[in-house]
């Protein structure tokens, strides 16, 4: 004789007390292979509830397993940097930022992704560090499939190569990159530039990959660090913009970030919705336009770097 609903759900309830996850989802199978099978009545019903509540506890378990990789993003814009194991990437993380990334001459120091703010002249990248790109990645191989979704997390991504290897190297890792479904590199930034023959192994990768932008630096050796910040900006899609709120007045030293081709009243919406509304136009000093202090309109596309003071009614 089956005991009461009431009473089995009480301990049910108590079974439940405390577990969460994968303790929590082992339990819900136990109960519900225990609970007597009728197809009606209040039996049923709580057998109902528990699958819901099983199916629940599943959906939750596999978003915190998707998440655990994936990097909150901060700053304006995430960037993946991977590559093979020691290719560079912690040293360039430590050199680009002044976080305290762990470096070491064995392939999987970094397990998990790292993240580090790099100050690109006034744009905040958050670098993200994927650690050990290998063979079969896109298979999940190694872990490889939860690193790639913190990859394709991000707003952009760049391939590190080490010169000191072998060029095979960076084939795997573009083949093993064109498996999957992150969007190509921006650039390839070569490493170890501070090394033997490094000059013509930076050439022959880039006759063996004409069509990929890149950079050649040197973390340990702090060579070129600037123009890899540059190209990492450049491939943000942002620029800087710079309001002077007087003609006669000092720019603030702080530039808004907004999305490269914006006009001026899409500047003028980022700095509030009412100055947009009563805008009339605007002028500015810097690369968009003829000559210093130039008045223009609100459709007038703005420039990296521009100084822009608006006019509204
Ligand atoms: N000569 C030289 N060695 C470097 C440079 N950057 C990294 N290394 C060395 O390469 C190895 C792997 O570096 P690491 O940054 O941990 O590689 P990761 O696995 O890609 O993160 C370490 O022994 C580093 O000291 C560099 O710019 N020049
Ligand atoms: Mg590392």
């Amino acid at each position: 004789m089956p005991m009461s609903h009431k009473v089995m759900k009480q301990k049910i309830k108590r079974r439940l007390k405390g577990k969460v996850g994968k303790a929590k989802q082992d339990e819900l199978q136990k109960i519900l292979q225990e609970l007597p099978n009728y197809r009606s009545g209040p039996y049923a019903d709580l057998r109902k509830s528990l699958n819901a509540e099983v199916q629940q506890q599943q959906q939750r378990l596999k978003v915190q397993h998707k998440d655990t990789l994936a990097v909150e993003k901060e700053g304006h814009f995430q960037m993946a940097l991977v590559g093979a194991p020691n290719a560079g990437k912690s040293a360039l993380l430590k050199a680009l930022s002044r976080r305290q990334v762990k470096v070491a001459n064995y392939a999987f120091t970094t397990l998990k992704p790292i993240p580090a703010r790099v100050d690109c002249g006034g744009v905040w990248i958050q670098l993200v560090e994927i650690p050990g790109l290998i063979v079969g990645a896109a298979e999940g191989r190694g872990g490889g499939q939860a690193l790639l979704s913190a990859a394709a997390n991000a707003d952009g991504l760049i391939v590190a190569h080490d010169l000191t290897t072998d060029l095979q190297q960076l084939d795997i890792v573009l083949t093993e990159l064109s498996r999957t479904k992150l969007p190509e590199p921006s650039f390839i930034v070569y490493t170890k530039m501070d090394t033997p023959n490094a000059e013509s192994r930076l050439s022959a990768a880039q006759t063996r990959y004409p069509n990929f932008k890149s950079v050649a630096v040197s973390a340990e050796g702090n060579l070129h660090l600037d123009t890899l910040k540059a190209a990492m900006r450049a491939a943000t899609g942002l620029i800087r913009v710079f309001p002077r709120s007087t003609q006669a007045g000092k720019p603030d030293d702080k530039p808004m970030i907004i999305p490269a081709n914006s006009t001026v009243e899409d500047f003028a919406r980022k700095i509030h919705k009412d100055i947009a509304q009563k805008l009339k136009h605007a002028k500015i000093w810097g690369k968009s336009v003829k000559f210093p202090g130039q008045q223009v309109g609100k459709r007038h596309v703005l420039s990296d770097m521009d100084i822009v003071t608006l006019y509204a009614r």
